[in-house]
């Protein structure tokens, strides 16, 4: 065993694996084992590690790294996201295991979580970028949300245990890269920002407009003080795998308790950018609008499963004196809103923001690209506006897809 931390390697990890004595079951004594590093997020490692003779007997080995992957080691960072993320991990798996990848273990000394290799799945941003759809997936995140949100609420949870819920999941220093990177930087002048010049003219309009600033800071004061359920906290198309039967949610090391249209509006956002997106990566208009139609209906679908599960798992138990029908038809209105709200700084962070996404920032002629995310801000802006008006997830789409890219501009 390690008595102190060290980052892994694609070398050492084999070591490090044989040594753990909850892989008994999968690895057995002295065979040949194999790795290789995949990890292509911000902040970590994560290793492949499998069986030579049989590589379906296999698992992930994912370790924190004491800074930001993405920067380098001057952006210092807490391993103890490791922790959040296993212990996430392990609530979602008791309220969702179908949706959730499998831990065998977690070590305190390394940082290191040990998961279900989802081998059969890929990650569904490289899928939506290829125009793959998913037809379960809909259903499967609306069940995924409603049961984590609903069942680490207030509504499930008997007093205390809310509460000390929202000790264990305390994430100070992600949740500040969360308030930085989503809900200020993209909207002033910043360093971090990274956008490209082609698209500054709408980038400092946005900038300039005070009205959509105001909003922003409301959807960042409901981030930082709602702390309305345990949320996964960085639910993008990146942290979410998929094949055409199954979808896991991975990578909830930035949970906390927060407020639950953040997840349902990432979910939200970045399927618009995959929507914006294809306004230039799919060239045939049959082909685009079809694969569109699949993305707008998901967002629908996803919505009305996240009301009729909540219905299940969030109002079983609601007192019907406490809770009137008017109350509990207010909390589903206004987190339709929030979705609205958190969709649209999500997009506009991956637009203009230090993280962006491959579906937008992927794509390789300029232009091209800029029109993409010229459309992408221009659907962001009236959604987090407009979102008081919304009374109907229709509302949501039809706000979304009633938009046009402002690029190229007009001489
Ligand atoms: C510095 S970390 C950048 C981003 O990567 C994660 O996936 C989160 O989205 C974070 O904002
Ligand atoms: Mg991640």
């Amino acid at each position: 065993m390690y008595e102190t931390y060290q980052p892994l390697t694609p070398e050492t990890v084999i070591d490090y694996a044989r040594q753990r004595p909850e892989l008994a079951d999968i690895f057995r004594p002295g065979e040949a084992l194999e790795s290789v590093e995949v990890g292509d997020g911000n902040l970590n490692l994560v290793f492949k590690v499998w069986a030579a003779a049989e590589p379906d007997r296999t698992l992930v080995i994912k370790q924190a790294l004491p800074y930001v992957r993405l920067v380098g080691e001057s952006w210092r960072l807490p391993t103890d996201r490791a922790r959040i993320e296993a212990q996430a991990l392990e609530v979602e798996s008791r309220l969702c295991p179908q949706h959730t990848p499998k831990v065998y273990f977690f070590d305190p000394v390394m940082f290191c979580t040990g998961m279900q290799n989802l081998n059969r799945h890929i990650i569904m941003r490289k899928g939506l970028i290829d125009g793959i759809s998913y037809p379960h997936f809909a259903e499967h995140i609306g069940v995924f949300l409603a049961r984590t949100l609903a069942g680490t609420s207030d509504l499930v949870l008997d007093y205390r245990t809310k509460k000390e819920e929202v000790a264990r999941f305390i994430n100070p220093e992600l949740c500040k890269i969360t308030e930085d990177l989503v809900f200020t930087e993209p909207y002033r002048a910043h360093e971090r920002n990274l956008y490209h010049k082609e698209l500054e003219p709408q980038v400092l309009a946005l900038q300039a407009d005070d009205a959509l600033r105001a909003e922003v800071a409301v959807m960042k004061e409901k981030f930082m003080t709602e702390a309305q359920a345990l949320i996964h906290g960085d639910l993008h198309t990146g942290s979410i795998m998929v094949n055409q039967e199954e979808t896991y949610c991975i990578d909830p090391e930035f949970a906390f308790y927060g407020p639950m249209g953040f997840d349902i509006g990432a979910v939200i956002g970045n399927l618009f950018l995959s929507y914006a997106s294809h306004e230039v990566r799919t060239k045939d208009e049959q082909k685009r609008a079809a694969f569109r139609c699949y993305l707008t209906d998901t967002v629908i679908a996803l919505w009305q499963v996240f009301v009729r599960e909540f219905e299940q798992v969030g109002w079983a138990h609601a007192d019907p004196i406490d809770m009137p029908r008017a109350y509990r038809d207010g909390y589903m209105l206004r987190l339709l809103q929030d979705s609205a709200g958190f969709a649209a700084c999500k997009m506009m962070r991956r637009v203009i923001g230090l993280a962006g996404v491959a579906d937008i920032r992927g794509i390789e002629d300029v232009h091209e690209r800029a029109i993409a995310a010229s459309l992408a801000l221009n659907i962001a802006v009236p959604l987090i506006k407009q979102r008081a008006s919304l009374t109907q997830i229709d509302d949501l789409v039809a706000i979304a897809t009633a938009q046009r890219p402002t690029y190229p501009y007009p001489s």
